[in-house]
């Protein structure tokens, strides 16, 4: 075994006890809520919900037809009364909601609730005033700025449905979406700052909406400055829009089931799936996760570092933090911008008391050193979580010592775009952590680990399954149920499946161990292999595509494709380059192939199927599993040579 392996197994077995200090302070200290939730899970949930304002109770906390749920039904309540107006008329509309600091140094901009809560109210008016009515699709494409929450919360006031997409995604992306969910307005900036350089947001829109039809309206936000043509009729600029706003639009009553969002999120297929969202029992989850996982306080600075295009953005950049009346930080930027201590920058500047991140992004300030983050003060902080993929034991050692100081207990929080908030995780004054292990679910939540055939595993590997509704459930695939039935609830009856594998150990704790189907987890960002396939074989160069995940030491996967070219044509190296352009142009830079070997064939059983396992395989340099179901074993021995041949 080799040293840095026994390092890992014995950080494994590391516990840390919540320290003395924040256990007493904690909202959340002793076992009491696991208990309460066991005896009565949906009166524990329905406590949770009266903690919101609703409009008019519900009737019934759930009504469960497989695989359907509805929560609080009969209730009305306005997502956005709840992040806003209820603070406002607590007197708390002097508190800051929002600290932003963008990209360029030095540009920063608080917001308090009443002045977002002023936004909101005149962009929902702006909203309407662009014809756009309850239960109509807007998308909302921005960089990470103030305006997409208040482009969000605003859909929500008037009971429009938003769909948030990144805007690291290619035109075609986003033409996708649009199509998809039929969305009838589209809210974009002229451009975003990546690195110093500009991300021509707009004109992406308008290649976007060249393709589709539906779009009456686009907003644009003046953020960059940069000239963009304005399409007279259809385009409106932000400013102008709100400068003739009334700063006054009555929430719409919703009904706890009306859906608030939808975004989209990589599956088996070539197609994204639009992963519905409702109001009630969203709200009401990451709110009461928001609460406890953090465990925040009117003092706090919180800054969740995802960005508003994953889930994680709208549940904890904006959703979960505003339900709860606090101070959230949001930044517009790269981590690595201006330079590679800008995070640390932030946390000392603002005072950010819990900070939560992604593995890879931990990997990456492991790899440029301790120094960066020793030039800052971060004593402010008190806590720290992880999301997105699975820590591995190293970084979470380095994020204890070298960010938390180690008095700061870092909570390892699984959960899924589809579930909507988080589902593992400690709850940080009571549970005793490992490094790697996101532990047991949070109050309320019924996790387990199933094999195949439905049996619970106690100790050892298997499936990661959740037994019972949730309220943050998805509540469909916009425009698809067969597909929501059959991804999720197929496996087993009456059980939903993540996709995830995992284990668990006699402690009861859980360690996810990733994906089990062809999604990969690209640093933090879910990939599916066909959608990559599908963009690589639309080249006219190519013939047939298969793409596998290899494991990668910062990004925890990075994609792998194998090509075989159409007759005739050469394999060069500006074809390569094109390849993985062409791809990053079809979905996004974050697509972007690392590798592409180019080969006559791909290895095939006899029935045609490609398989990946043994290109995985290869790719990340291990021997050849079974190779007895292949047609021509010597496809895939060849490929494995010339593999090699290529590393070196
Ligand atoms: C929140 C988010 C979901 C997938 C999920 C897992 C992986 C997320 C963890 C994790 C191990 C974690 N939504 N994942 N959190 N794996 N430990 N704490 O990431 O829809 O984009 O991705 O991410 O594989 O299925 S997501």
């Amino acid at each position: 075994m080799t040293t840095d392996r026994i390092e890992t197994l014995l950080d494994e077995q590391r516990r840390f006890a919540p320290p003395a200090a924040f256990s007493a302070a904690a909202l959340v200290r002793d076992l009491t809520p696991y208990e309460r939730a066991r005896q009565d899970r949906e009166g524990y949930w329905a406590d949770w919900a009266r903690q919101l304002e609703w409009m008019r109770p519900w009737d019934r906390v759930l009504e469960w037809t497989p695989p359907h749920a509805k929560w609080f039904v009969g209730g009305k309540l306005n997502a956005s009364v709840n992040c806003l107006d209820r603070h406002v008329r607590a007197g708390n509309g002097g508190r800051t909601a929002l600290i932003w600091e963008g990209e360029p140094p030095g540009d920063e901009r608080r917001i308090t609730y009443a002045e977002l809560h002023a936004d909101v109210n005149r962009f929902a008016n702006v909203l309407k005033g662009l014809g756009v009515r309850r239960g109509d699709r807007v998308a909302i494409y921005l960089p990470m700025v103030p305006e997409v929450a208040v482009a969000m919360l605003a859909c929500a006031r008037i009971g429009a449905v938003h769909t948030v997409v990144f805007g690291g995604f290619s035109a075609e992306s986003l033409r996708d979406r649009i199509d998809d969910a039929k969305a009838k307005v589209v809210v974009t900036a002229d451009g975003g700052y990546r690195r110093g350089a500009v991300v021509p947001l707009k004109q992406n829109a308008d290649e976007a909406i060249a393709a589709t039809p539906g779009i009456e309206h686009v907003v644009v936000l003046r953020r960059t400055g940069q000239p963009v043509p304005m399409r007279a009729g259809r385009d409106r600029w932000w400013d102008d829009l709100m400068a003739g706003a009334a700063a006054d639009c009555p929430p719409e009553p919703m009904d706890a089931e009306d859906p608030l969002y939808i975004l989209y999120t990589s599956g088996t297929t070539g197609k994204p799936k639009g992963i519905l969202h409702t109001t009630g029992g969203y709200l009401t989850h990451v709110y009461a996760t928001t609460k406890w996982v953090f465990d925040l306080k009117d003092s706090d600075v919180f800054w969740c570092t995802a960005d508003v295009g994953w889930v994680t953005g709208h549940s904890y950049v904006v959703y979960g933090p505003l339900a709860l009346g606090v101070t959230a930080l949001m930044y517009e930027g790269a981590p690595d911008h201006p330079g590679k201590d800008r995070f640390w920058a932030i946390c000392a500047k603002h005072g950010v008391t819990v900070f939560y991140t992604a593995p890879t992004a931990i990997r990456a300030f492991m790899k440029w050193g301790p120094e960066l983050p020793a030039r800052h003060d971060l004593s402010r902080l008190r806590l720290l979580g992880s999301v997105g993929e699975p820590i591995n034991p190293e970084a979470w050692m380095w994020y204890h010592r070298t960010i938390g100081g180690g008095r700061c207990p870092i909570v390892d929080t699984w959960w899924q775009t589809e579930t909507g908030g988080i589902m593992i995780t400690p709850l940080p004054g009571v549970t005793t952590t490992r490094p790697g292990s996101a532990t047991i679910a949070f109050p309320g939540i019924e996790a387990t680990l199933l094999d195949g055939e439905g049996r619970e595993v106690q100790v050892g590997g298997g499936y990661l399954a959740i037994t019972s509704p949730w309220p943050g459930m998805l509540r469909t695939i916009w425009g698809d149920d067969e597909r929501y039935r059959q991804v999720y609830w197929s496996k087993w009856p009456q059980t939903y499946f993540p996709g995830d594998g995992a284990k668990r150990e006699d402690d009861g704790y859980f360690w996810i161990l990733g994906r089990v189907d062809d999604v990969l987890n690209v640093a933090g960002h879910r990939i599916g292999t066909m959608e990559v396939e599908s963009a690589l074989v639309d080249h006219p160069a190519v013939a047939e595509a298969a793409v596998v995940g290899k494991s990668h030491e910062l990004k925890g996967q990075a994609l792998a494709a194998f090509v075989t070219l159409k007759e005739g044509l050469q394999a060069t190296e500006p074809l390569r380059e094109e390849l993985k352009q062409h791809v990053a142009k079809k979905i996004g830079a974050l697509a972007r192939p690392d590798d592409i070997l180019f080969s006559a064939d791909l290895p095939k059983t006899r029935s045609g199927k490609i398989m990946r396992r043994l290109l995985k395989d290869i790719a990340e340099g291990r021997a050849l599993g079974d190779t007895t179901t292949l047609a021509d074993p010597a496809v895939v021995a060849r490929l494995k040579d010339q593999y090699e041949a290529q590393e070196s």
